[in-house]
């Protein structure tokens, strides 16, 4: 007896197959319509974004503690896999019944959609990229029923290769659409030139970069700056329609266009930026050179009333930070930047502004895609990461960070160097200590401002085997780093960099 239907001429692993393949089609199908409409509603930037706001916050912290920056592409990636097995799933049940399969295609569709209608800032289009998605897998899947499975081997094959072909071509595509496309915010930035500054920054001179081998350029060129935020794709800000809103307690709201910003007096500054969770030792910190405008000038315009004690900070995406108002007014360099480093801001360092304010960790003052400004008080509102149990105020720990030498280091002279940094309250001294010798001063390179890291350095000598290195830093208040160990969570990480090489 010959089967009637065509389906189950195939096997279950070419049924797998075709699933997983219509699901990978599928992503990059809505990757394209995204890129062409709301980039950041594709289906897995959305999945990824309502992952990472329903994530608990010790899932997040570990996440960040273990896997750095690169925790963003191993949870897409998780969700492409789990994404490519509900495809494969899909296909099994095709395999045996369509209608049970197409419902669990729609049902993926549904679940994406609302993952992106969820988003705050997407609006009623944000759904289409992921139905677009589903509809994309469903008729595949259903060609590959009626026809693909049909025929011969080499029919299966084909199927499999042109349908894999066109979702590369449709992931090329998006690529291309959101580096060129319309209203594409890396063709705004292209298009923007940072004006020569009104306030060059103070200029620490040739003596704030040590030559030593191992050690990191003073300024953090744009690329490798860390990244650090909740946004799986970064939002995509139209720079013509861009408005700062200024509102809360304040005499007058005021709204200033990206223009308005450009007007005013411009202020170069360099600034280093570290996030809180920062483990000691650890990376998540860097220097640039800042352009934009003075955050306090441009609060004042609007008349904050003094018993505002938080500035809260909104950005495009909803993510917020909570800043105090004193340390805003208190005469630091607070700036709404536009450039870093001489160029238009990078999108994922929030283009086409972000806040950036020296002495505070970055989840209370770096707001990034910068919309809103609301003079509020810490009593009434709690941002983001204060939601999540992280701590109020947040000055930045005295820090320093031994960066070479390695282990395999020449026995002899061994040059020791590394940064440190207090922003705001300025690095004084450095010591380092080897095994279990005195503390005693490394030489410091030069700094124009107390904002910034300072990079040190000093020669030890060190026989063969092995050794044990710890650095300190004293701030510019006269106050050494604390010994004492303490968590990321919820201020800071505090304690020394240790670190034991071989020498051979
Ligand atoms: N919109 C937005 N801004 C944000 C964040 C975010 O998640 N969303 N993260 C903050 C945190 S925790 C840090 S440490 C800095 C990092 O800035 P960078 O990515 O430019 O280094 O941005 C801050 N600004
Ligand atoms: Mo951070």
């Amino acid at each position: 007896m010959t089967e009637p239907s065509a389906p189950n001429q195939a096997g279950t692993r070419a049924w797998a197959l075709a699933g997983i393949i219509a699901a990978l089609t599928a992503l990059a199908v809505g990757h394209l319509v995204a890129a062409l409409f709301v980039p950041r509603a594709s289906p897995l930037s959305a999945i990824s974004d309502v992952v990472i706001a329903a994530s608990p916050p010790d899932a997040t912290e570990w996440a960040i503690a273990t896997f750095g920056t690169a925790d963003k592409p191993l949870l897409q990636a998780g969700i492409v896999a789990a994404l490519l097995a509900f495809g494969a799933a899909a296909g099994l049940v095709w395999r045996r019944s369509p209608w049970p399969g197409l419902a669990l295609v729609a049902l993926l569709a549904a679940a994406g959609a609302a993952a992106a209608l969820t988003r705050p800032d997407l609006g009623a289009t944000a759904a289409v990229p992921s139905l677009a998605a589903g509809a994309w897998a469903a008729g595949s899947l259903h060609w590959w029923a009626t026809r693909g499975t049909a025929r011969t081997a080499t029919d299966r094959r084909r199927f499999l290769i042109v349908t894999a072909g066109i979702g590369a071509a449709a992931f090329a595509a998006s690529l291309a659409a959101r580096r060129f496309g319309p209203g594409s915010a890396e063709a705004d930035r292209d298009a923007f030139t940072v004006p020569e500054p009104d306030l060059p920054a103070a200029d620490p001179g040739p003596g704030a970069e040590l030559d030593v081998e191992g050690l990191g350029p003073w300024r953090t060129p744009n690329a490798d700056f860390y990244r650090i935020d909740t946004a799986i794709t970064p939002p995509n800000v139209e720079v013509d329609t861009w408005r700062l809103l200024v509102k809360g307690r304040v005499g007058t709201e005021r709204t200033y266009t990206f223009d308005d910003l450009l007007g005013r007096e411009l202020i170069e500054r360099d600034i280093t930026l570290c996030c809180v969770s920062n483990p000691i030792g650890g990376d998540l910190v860097d220097n640039a050179r800042w352009t934009g405008v003075s955050l306090a000038d441009l609060l004042a315009e609007a008349d904050p009333d003094p018993h505002a004690d938080q500035l809260v900070s909104r950005s495009s995406d909803g993510w917020t930070a909570g800043t105090p108002t004193a340390a805003v007014f208190d005469g630091r360099d607070a700036l709404i930047a536009v450039g870093m480093n001489g160029q238009p801001l990078p999108v994922e360092h929030g283009w086409p502004a972000r806040l950036v304010i020296p002495g505070l960790y970055g989840y209370v003052s770096a707001t990034k895609w910068l919309t809103e400004l609301e003079l509020t008080t810490f009593d009434s509102y709690d941002p983001y990461w204060i939601q999540r149990g992280w701590g109020l105020p947040a000055p930045v720990h005295t820090a320093s960070r031994i960066d070479t030498p390695h282990s395999g280091a020449a026995a002899g002279t061994v040059t020791v160097a590394g940064v440190a940094w207090a922003q705001h309250r300025g690095i004084s001294a450095v010591e380092l200590r080897v095994d279990d010798g005195e503390w005693t001063p490394c030489d410091l390179a030069d700094a124009a401002t107390d904002d910034t890291w300072r990079q040190w350095r000093t020669d030890v000598e060190l026989g063969s085997g092995e050794h044990d290195l710890a650095v300190r830093a004293t701030d510019g208040d006269g106050t050494v780093q604390t010994e004492e160990r303490a968590p990321v969570k919820p201020s800071g990480a505090t304690g020394l960099h240790n670190v034991t090489i071989t020498v051979t």
